[in-house]
């Protein structure tokens, strides 16, 4: 740290204006040499936009018109003095302006250096500077949405509660070998049913990540069932548009056929698969051998059944097949004359309520979408519900993974009346643990590791 850095922070590429970042000591001594505004420089009031133009440090030429903005330290993002010049956009004018910063004396800013700097400086903890990553990369509202409560502490302020009351076990513990092993013996009570408590709440925290991931990488969904009921009608119908064949003719699909779409903002991968009956085309078979390792890798499955035909052995067979998965059970063909009651339905899972829909019409999608969603984000326990604090990063789940055993250690020592020392030791390999979230404990090559997956100029 300690120089001064500078990059172009809009992607490149035509546009209306873009803006150059420069922070750092020099940031107000560069803004002297190119930026001519009306008044001086020193003058000039913080965090409020100058017009002006730039000129070239070299040839004196003007570059741009521009609006520019200092931000003296410490109240900006990177806590340091920081200079943002919106100019012109397009191919030419940002790396001009660029080119002047640099000629002034700052030097080209790596991936992610403004916001590491912001980290380092105490702007944010390290779960805040991984959430602008996140905003940035966001492929979904819901995914935005996410890392814009992480951006605003959210996983940092669980933590830190977890870590204060983890620092207040240790406090007692420490207090207990003050006082010898006598005195010592009434604060060891009850200390394991608190450790068990923490990990409790760690465990709930890491199993959001599932739910977390959903959001950020999307969920793969497949439509299966016995041929003819409708499965490519479906993914068009959801789809909005005609792209798997449909004929009266059972045994029309062969091959997948994956598309994306948008269930209440989660991004998901939709396959349209052959239908599952016994055949003597090995063409057909292998597809249908396929349906089922699909069905192993997916996140959730939609069991179609044609409702104005009664069920058959071939309906029973796939559904009794998918007893371990999430699964929606969807009856098709609504617009039709029912052949038999939900009740008739074979269900691997007592408590699913089927839906009826039609593919035909499009009755139905809607609440399939929304039911969709709720499976898919319902967690493996069966509260569906998080308060808001979702993990996205798989570091923290590690992370938080990594407390809960050193937290199991600390309660089985504390059980087997183990040393205060001991179960001291492990409640400290916990807070460490936990730290590598804030990034109170995590060292250099973590960080560029994290940062490098940053753009420049964030
Ligand atoms: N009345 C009615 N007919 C439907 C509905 N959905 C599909 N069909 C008809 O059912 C037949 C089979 O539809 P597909 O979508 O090809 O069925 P599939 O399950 O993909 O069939 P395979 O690929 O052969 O396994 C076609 O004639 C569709 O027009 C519906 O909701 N109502
Ligand atoms: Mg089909």
């Amino acid at each position: 740290m300690g120089d001064t850095i500078a990059a172009i922070a809009t992607p490149p590429g035509l546009g209306g204006i873009a803006v150059i970042r420069v922070s750092g000591p020099e940031a107000e001594t560069i803004a002297g040499r190119i930026f001519r505004p009306k008044g001086a420089i020193s003058r000039l009031r913080s965090h409020t936009l100058h017009a002006g133009t730039i000129v070239s440090p070299s040839t004196g030429e003007i570059v741009d018109e521009v609006l520019a903005v200092i931000m003296r330290k410490p109240r900006s993002y990177t806590g340091e003095d920081v200079l943002e010049i919106h100019c012109h956009g397009g191919y030419v004018v940002p790396r001009a302006v660029l080119e002047a910063v640099l000629q002034a004396g700052a030097r080209p800013a790596e991936a992610g250096e403004f916001t590491r700097r912001a980290f380092l400086n105490d702007r944010m903890d390290l779960s805040q500077a991984e959430a602008v990553g996140e905003l940035i990369t966001a492929a979904t509202s819901e995914g935005a949405r996410l890392a814009l409560s992480h951006l605003g502490g959210a996983v940092g302020a669980r933590i830190a509660a977890a870590e204060e009351r983890l620092m207040d076990l240790l406090a007692r513990l420490e207090a207990s070998l003050d006082f010898g092993e006598d005195e010592g013996i009434p604060a060891r009570e009850g200390i394991a049913d608190r450790i068990q408590e923490e990990v409790r709440l760690l465990n709930d925290l890491a199993d959001t990540y599932r739910t977390g991931r959903l959001y950020r990488q999307g969920a793969g969904v497949v439509i299966m069932g016995r041929t003819n009921v409708g499965k490519s009608s479906l993914l068009n119908r959801l789809l909005g548009e005609t792209r798997a064949i449909v004929t009266p003719l059972p045994g029309t699909t062969r091959d997948f056929i994956e598309e994306a779409v948008d269930v209440v903002g989660l991004p998901v991968r939709l396959t349209d698969t052959a239908g599952i009956r016994p055949t003597d085309d090995m063409i057909e078979q292998a597809g249908i051998d396929l349906v089922w390792e699909r069905v192993g890798k997916a996140d959730a499955v939609i069991l179609l059944f044609d409702g104005s035909e009664p069920i058959t052995a071939e309906d029973r067979d796939i559904a009794e097949r998918l007893a371990g998965k999430k699964v929606l059970y969807v009856i098709n063909k609504s617009d039709l004359a029912p052949a038999f009651a939900e009740k008739d339905l074979p269900l691997a899972h007592a408590d699913a309520t089927p839906l009826r829909v039609s593919a035909k019409t499009g009755e139905g999608m809607e609440t399939l979408k929304e039911a969709l969603y709720r499976l898919l984000t319902a967690s493996e326990k069966g509260e569906g519900e998080h308060d808001g604090c979702v993990l996205t990063v798989l570091r923290h789940r590690l992370a938080v993974e990594k407390a809960v055993f050193h937290l199991c250690q600390a309660s089985g020592a504390a059980v087997a009346g183990a040393y205060p020392e001991l179960i001291a030791e492990d409640l400290r390999d916990a807070l460490d643990a936990l730290g590598e979230i804030s990034g109170r404990t995590v060292n250099d090559a973590v960080l560029d590791r994290i940062f490098a997956h940053f753009c420049i100029g964030k």
